[in-house]
């Protein structure tokens, strides 16, 4: 079975269009990227005083599972020297995120999908507006262009390139 996988990256440490360009290069290895928007630079979210990030978002049609597909992600970002004991909003120079899985729901200890904080987040709401703007949401059954158009943030988000 093929999964169509939507995927958030982030970097706010190093060289961050390389390191995001680095984690596409190696999910390229996880299957087929069919879509990729492009880069952002937002502001930190949660993490008063970091570097500001690059984001990115793109569509990933992989037969991996959830399950491994986030393995996978895991061992890339520690490949990268990013520290996962202490993984959580943290500066880092690569960070993956399983946003979607299809219309698929995962609720586990080690993984949520979608992913808990989606509809929050303009960092990851306006790189998938760009690649998928009519994606719906299985739990709150609305768009990406619905949950982009509720979210009110004070988010600074530019568009690069
Ligand atoms: N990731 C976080 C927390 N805050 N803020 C921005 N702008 N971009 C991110 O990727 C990000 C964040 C947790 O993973
Ligand atoms: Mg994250
Ligand atoms: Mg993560």
């Amino acid at each position: 079975m093929i999964i169509l996988y939507h995927l958030g990256l982030g970097a706010n440490l190093g060289d961050r269009r390389a390191n995001i360009e680095k984690a596409v290069a190696f999910l390229q290895s996880c299957g087929r990227v069919t879509r990729k928007s492009a880069l952002y630079e937002t502001t930190p979210q949660g993490m008063p005083g970091a570097p500001l990030f690059y984001n990115l978002a793109l569509a990933l049609e992989s037969r991996l599972s959830p399950q491994a597909l986030l393995a996978a992600c895991k061992g890339h970002e520690a490949s990268q020297g990013r520290d996962l004991e202490k993984s959580h909003n943290n500066d880092r120079s690569i960070d993956i995120d399983i946003l979607l899985a299809g219309d698929m729901i995962v609720a586990t200890p080690e993984l949520t999908i979608p992913h808990p904080r989606l509809r929050q987040r303009g960092f990851v709401l306006v790189p998938l507006f760009e690649i998928a703007p009519k994606r719906v949401h299985p739990l709150e059954k609305a768009t990406v262009t619905q949950l982009l158009s509720r979210l009110r943030s004070q988010e600074k988000i530019r568009r690069l390139e």
